[in-house]
């Protein structure tokens, strides 16, 4: 009973992983799965996330831009003591052949001055400008947030 269990679990994860995942391709760069949590209304910003995995020569993550936000920042994440602090970075750069992950926690792009608050299921476009491939448009799904830190509730 407990085998039958856990290959349901495994079979249900595995169809959300297919449900959520798209991607895009800019050259030799591929930008996997970029979401963005759902916030709450009156919530000033929101954090977007995506995986970026460059294939072709070292390149770095310039700028973001999206209609809805006032303005993007890249922003970096730490623990200085038992505060998470962010801070905005002026690209995230994309060594050849290496993966860098945006996410929770971690580097992330942060869509600052909301228009209106992002729901569960909505999409939106984001452009991201790189060094050298140049400019993108990628397609940013708005997922429920799962239980982390409000972005808000963050230090800047
Ligand atoms: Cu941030």
């Amino acid at each position: 009973m407990k085998f039958k269990f856990a290959l349901t679990g495994l079979v249900l994860s595995a169809f959300c992983f297919l449900a959520h995942a798209h991607s895009f391709k800019l050259g030799e760069i591929s930008i996997g799965h970029p979401y963005a949590r759902a916030t709450a209304a009156g919530q000033a910003s929101g954090g977007g996330y995506l995986k970026l995995e460059n294939k072709g020569p070292d390149d770095k993550l310039l700028s973001a831009s999206a209609d809805v936000a006032a303005s993007v920042e890249l922003h970096s994440m730490s623990m200085e003591g038992d505060v998470m602090r962010m801070r905005q970075v002026d690209g995230i750069a994309l060594p050849k052949g290496k993966t860098v992950e945006l996410k929770p926690g971690a580097l992330h792009i942060m869509l600052v001055g909301l228009k209106a608050p992002l729901k569960d299921g909505d999409k939106f476009p984001l452009k991201l400008r790189f060094e050298n491939a140049g400019e993108v448009i990628v397609t940013v799904n708005v997922e429920a947030g799962g239980g982390e830190l409000k972005h808000d509730m963050m230090k800047h």
